[in-house]
């Protein structure tokens, strides 16, 4: 009986059986709301699999900087950019993860929630590059196992992500207004927060990620139990 379930399950959905997978969490939150500190403060835990955010994958695609013609031209490129972002978060949602639980950086959910909504919202991307890649983003997530248990929203305000977006200083995004920071929050906070507009594919725990590095620690500290599903 087992079995037959689990070939149930499995061919319910593409890609990783429903039985055997790990646990996962969405890690989301603003440009700059600290999710590569998160996921390094869990980098070690003999439990956790950490899937990194393709960046890298977004700024060299055969050369292409993808990312940097983005900000460049966003006109131009934010369909060709936001194609290749779906397909990077599709193939990390789908890694085979050997450990108890999968942490993400990001989902194919904030990329259409979000950034795609921002986009096609300021007439950006067009009704139909907009069509194209909700009929992708329909087909996966009813075809494909891109399923998430947790979602970890690190909330920050806008003025304290756009400070830190300056300080990094990453050559693409120096056009990075704060206007559209704070776009991109209320986006998240519609999502995440008010949990209005778009379906929450997960329960959301929120982290007040406005902390600096030495006190957030002790944030991902009180959490660690919900975060590696030992408290569910
Ligand atoms: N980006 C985008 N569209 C997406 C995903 C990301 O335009 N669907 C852009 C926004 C940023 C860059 O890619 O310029 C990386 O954004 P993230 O917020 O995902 O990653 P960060 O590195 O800023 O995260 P953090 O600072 O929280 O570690």
């Amino acid at each position: 009986v087992k079995q037959r379930i689990t070939k149930l399950i499995k061919s319910s959905k593409l890609g990783s059986g429903v039985l055997n997978r790990p646990f996962t969490v969405g890690v989301e939150g603003n440009i700059g709301s600290g999710k590569t500190t998160f996921l390094e403060h869990f980098k070690n835990h003999e439990d956790v699999h950490i899937s990194a955010e393709p960046v890298d994958r977004w700024r060299n695609l055969n050369g292409h900087n993808l990312l940097g013609l983005l900000y460049q031209d966003p006109q131009k490129w934010s369909f060709t950019f936001q194609s290749y972002v779906q397909l990077t978060m599709l193939q990390n949602h789908l890694n085979k993860i050997e450990k108890p639980v999968n942490l993400m950086e990001r989902s194919i959910f904030s990329a259409r929630y979000c950034f795609v909504e921002k986009l096609s919202r300021d007439g950006i991307l067009s009704p139909p590059s907009v069509a194209v890649i909700d009929s992708w983003f329909h087909w996966i997530t009813t075809k494909m196992n891109v399923d998430v248990d947790l979602i970890v929203y690190l909330r920050t305000s806008p003025e304290v992500v756009y400070q830190r977006i300056l300080k990094r200083n990453r050559p693409e995004e120096i056009s990075i207004s704060l206007d559209y920071i704070k776009s991109l929050h209320e986006l998240h906070e519609d999502w995440l927060y008010h949990k209005r507009l778009h379906k929450c594919p997960a329960p959301v725990l929120i982290v007040d990620a406005d902390l600096d590095k030495t006190k957030i620690k002790k944030e991902y500290q009180r959490w660690e139990p919900n975060i590696l599903n030992k408290k569910f």
